[in-house]
């Protein structure tokens, strides 16, 4: 019966080290390779994390099987103890301390370049880092979206901290060019909200009161999803929009016909006489 046991706690590990084995191969993973350069770093970063948990995992899980394997061997023998009382070994909680506080801080260390350059303004890339391309101003429950006009020659405007009557509105459609870092502002009108990419690895919550600054770059031209990762109230998972990321010149194109549509009076001129 004790084996039994035994083998029932070892089992689960097991399964566990299998289910991520074949994860990826149905698709239980991340949404796809990640579609932005910073992106593809994180992810480096989340796999030598995993890396490292997954060889700490099966060596104690390997020396827990160990330790309940000899144990109920031990009681086997019929000896008149029932257990083997340890009182600890000094060494080996040194060393057990050590090398965790080592490895949290050899992790520590190394992800700290990406970190900068994911959330520190001064880390951005320089061409974004003072022209925000739009602002982003989360609500319940959408995504609502302000760029600076063109002006009349079609020149992109700034964006100014305040509306301005050349801005452009959009509603959960956030277009932005590819192939090259875009920066937006962030904010919110009423409680908290996350804007989330996840194809882009990008998560920044929108918090009451700040104007937050959120660079990324989506290398391929595409449709990705953004989500709004933080219950926000009862329509959080509405709060659903997408994001565009397309050549310079669609960009401009599509710059071009939102400002002719939101011009527009609803006037129709004809050429009829009378
Ligand atoms: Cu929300």
């Amino acid at each position: 019966m004790k084996r039994f046991w035994v083998l029932f706690f070892m089992f689960w590990p097991l399964l566990a080290l299998y289910v991520c084995w074949v994860a990826p191969a149905y698709d239980w993973w991340f949404p796809g390779a990640a579609a932005s350069p910073l992106g593809q770093r994180i992810d480096d970063l989340f796999y030598l994390i995993l890396i490292i948990t997954t060889v700490v995992f099966i060596g104690t899980q390997a020396a827990l099987g160990y330790v309940l394997w000899t144990g109920a061997q031990r009681s086997d023998e019929g000896s008149e103890e029932r257990a083997w009382f340890s009182h600890g070994s000094h060494n080996l909680e040194v060393i057990w301390t050590i090398v965790p506080a080592g490895v949290l801080l050899f992790i520590a260390l190394y992800q700290m370049d990406v970190w900068a350059e994911y959330r520190i303004k001064t880390s951005f890339p320089e061409e974004v880092r003072n022209d925000p391309i739009a602002e982003v101003t989360a609500r319940q429950f959408e995504w609502r979206i302000r760029y600076p006009g063109v002006d009349a020659e079609g020149n992109p405007l700034p964006l100014m901290p305040d509306p301005q009557p050349t801005d452009l509105y959009t509603v959960n459609d956030l277009h932005v060019p590819s192939g090259r870092p875009v920066m937006i502002n962030l904010r919110t009108d009423d409680v908290q909200h996350s804007f989330f990419l996840p194809e882009l690895r990008v998560k920044q919550d929108a918090v009451p009161g700040l104007v937050i600054p959120v660079w990324f770059e989506a290398t391929k031209s595409g449709e990705y999803a953004l989500l709004c990762a933080e219950l926000c109230g009862w329509g959080h998972y509405k709060m659903k929009a997408r994001l565009v990321a397309e050549s310079e010149t669609s960009w401009q194109t599509w710059l071009q016909e939102l400002k002719a549509e939101q011009e527009f009076d609803g006037v129709v001129e004809t050429s009829e006489e009378e």
